[in-house]
């Protein structure tokens, strides 16, 4: 039996932080799908199009990584795909109490579906695609907290909203 996951996330843009999991949890799985979902607390930056650009390209050395995304429930779409984890990545104590919600949730709407949790890098705990789009906003360095496509992505976008 293949081993598959879903990493689901709103990669609004994907950062050094998410990429740490998904590489990590591609040695791991057969299939990861990482997949861009609706997260009604927040408000992008990206559109769903430009966001999947930027993870494909992302993780482009990753035969095993499929990039995707979906309108509906997380756990419909880990039923469409054959996914038997969702893995999630946790940063820091104030996670817990969101993933806890997230998977509690989850577990209910179907129990047969398990949640993965990896600890990040000590290097990205402090990490979220929201610090790194109010640095690069005011034009500070953010090369190592994203990847460089992301960099010129962000780059851009916040050139053009000033123009
Ligand atoms: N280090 C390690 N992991 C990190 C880091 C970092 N620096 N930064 C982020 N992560 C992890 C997060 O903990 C998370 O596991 C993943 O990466 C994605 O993070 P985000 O912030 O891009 O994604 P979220 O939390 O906004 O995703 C929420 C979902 C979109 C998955 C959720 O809202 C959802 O499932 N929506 C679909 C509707 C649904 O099914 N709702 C019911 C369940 S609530």
């Amino acid at each position: 039996m293949q081993r598959v996951a879903v990493c689901p996330g709103s990669f609004d843009p994907i950062t050094n932080g998410h990429m740490d999991i998904i590489s990590r949890g591609a040695q791991i799985f057969d299939k990861v799908y990482v997949c861009i979902l609706n997260n009604s607390g927040k408000k992008s930056l990206f559109t769903k199009e430009e966001r999947i650009r930027l993870i494909e390209e992302a993780t482009k050395d990753f035969p095993n990584v499929i990039v995707d995304s979906f309108d509906g429930l997380l756990v419909d779409y880990a039923k469409k795909v054959n996914a038997q984890v969702i893995l999630r990545g946790l940063r820091a104590v104030s996670d817990f109490e969101y993933e806890l919600r997230i998977t509690s949730m989850n577990r209910k709407l179907d129990e047969q579906i398990e949640t993965f949790f990896m600890m990040t890098n000590n290097q990205y705990s402090f990490l979220s695609s929201s610090i790194v789009k109010e640095v690069a906003k005011y034009n500070g360095n953010i090369s190592d907290l994203v990847p460089p496509v992301v960099e010129k992505a962000l780059r851009e976008k916040f050139a053009k909203m000033k123009k």
